[in-house]
């Protein structure tokens, strides 16, 4: 840069010495990872999700004629009359896919990978929590036992083996499948930081206790196909202990989240799946057939406690390059020698030293981020 616009930068640096005090926060500020294979999750599921649909005869062209299950709806009031050679009628059924589980015993066993930063004030008793994004299900899916519940159908009849199925009464419950929850994320929203306060304890020891507000969204399939949920904003209470070493801290920390969105009213068509009608079924049991649902609303409400442990790194202010640990004009100084003698500590964003570095320097100092 020619030394004309050094002259400007420096003279404009001056100058905002006269205009800007001293942004200092005195905050230190870590940024942790979820350690996955020591934090854990219970939780709690209930999905609900009256649907209409059809069942159909499951006519498996790779079994022998006499083998396949077709169905026919009733002719008559009381009875099917004669099978088509190839007839196979889907059969209108409704009624409510049920699923719920829990793993409160702890088994089996769930665990959660996230990250967060937590800033501390031991001077104000105070500490800011920002930037949690938590997968509370990340040791993998897990899935219950779904059952179509309150489950009507037409009359109808099969062949293959030969039965007759009148609507006498609703079936009270019939497994249909499972219910996985394949994520389960809670997350603050980025660089909204949350206040709280702070304890001291043991020597660089404190307790923390930060509420906030979390963004909980469940994906969950039911035999392939998703099951509609919103996200749902819930405000939670996180708690735990900081262990300060060095530039390094360790954290253990728990937080309960309690998500009960209303109905999602979106009608969710599922893909074809087949259902055994169990023997025990007074519904032509033992027969094969396939369902298609469409699920008219879903409503997926949800109960965790997250136990987490972490650890990580404090965060460089990349606007702090005198290291006083808090902002000030001499801060800008500082960096412009930097910039100018073409120090390589003076890339704060990658990529070599450019102009670039330079204005996100400025914007780092007008507007400190968490850790400066
Ligand atoms: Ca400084
Ligand atoms: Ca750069």
């Amino acid at each position: 840069m020619r030394s004309s616009a050094r002259v400007m930068l420096f003279a404009s640096a001056a100058m905002l010495s006269c205009v800007a005090g001293s942004t200092a926060l005195a905050i230190d500020a870590f940024n942790f990872t979820v350690t996955q294979s020591t934090s854990s999750v219970t939780y709690n599921f209930g999905v609900n999700a009256p649907f209409t649909g059809s069942l159909l005869g499951e006519n498996d062209p790779l079994k022998p004629a006499t083998e396949q299950t077709r169905t026919k709806r009733f002719a008559t009031f009381f009875s099917c009359g004669a099978f088509g050679a190839a007839q196979n009628d889907p059969v209108n059924i409704s009624g409510a896919v049920v699923a719920a589980g829990n793993n409160s015993s702890g088994t089996p066993a769930v665990r959660p990978t996230g990250t967060f930063k937590l800033g501390i004030n031991p001077a104000a008793n105070t500490c800011v929590l920002q930037d949690f994004d938590a997968n509370l299900v990340a040791s993998g899916a897990i899935g219950f036992v779904a059952s179509l519940n309150s489950f009507t159908y037409q009359s109808f009849c099969t062949v293959n083996p030969s039965c007759s199925a009148p609507f006498l009464f609703a079936i009270p419950s019939l497994e249909v499948g499972s219910v996985s929850v394949t994520a389960l994320r809670a997350v603050q929203a980025p660089a909204t930081p949350a206040s709280g306060t702070l304890t001291p304890g043991a020597p660089n020891t404190w307790t923390f206790t930060v509420p906030v507000t979390l963004t909980v969204t469940p994906t969950i399939t039911l035999n392939g196909g998703t099951i509609a949920s919103d996200p749902q904003v819930v405000p939670a209470i996180v708690t735990g202990t900081i262990t300060r070493s060095g530039n390094t801290a360790t954290i253990t920390a728990s937080t309960s989240i309690d998500a009960s969105p209303p109905a999602n009213t979106t009608p969710t068509a599922l893909p074809a799946a087949p259902l055994t009608i169990p023997p025990t079924s007074p519904l032509c049991p033992g027969i094969n057939v396939i369902t298609t649902l469409t699920l008219t609303s879903q409503t997926v409400t949800t109960t965790s406690t997250i136990a987490i442990n972490g650890s990580g790194p404090q965060i460089v202010c990349p606007c702090d390059p005198d290291g006083s640990g808090t902002t000030t004009v001499a801060d800008i100084f500082e960096y412009l020698n930097r910039w100018f003698s073409g120090d390589p500590r003076a890339d704060i964003n990658g990529g070599g030293l450019q102009v670039s570095d330079i204005f996100d320097f400025l914007n780092c100092w007008f507007s400190p981020p968490l850790g400066c």
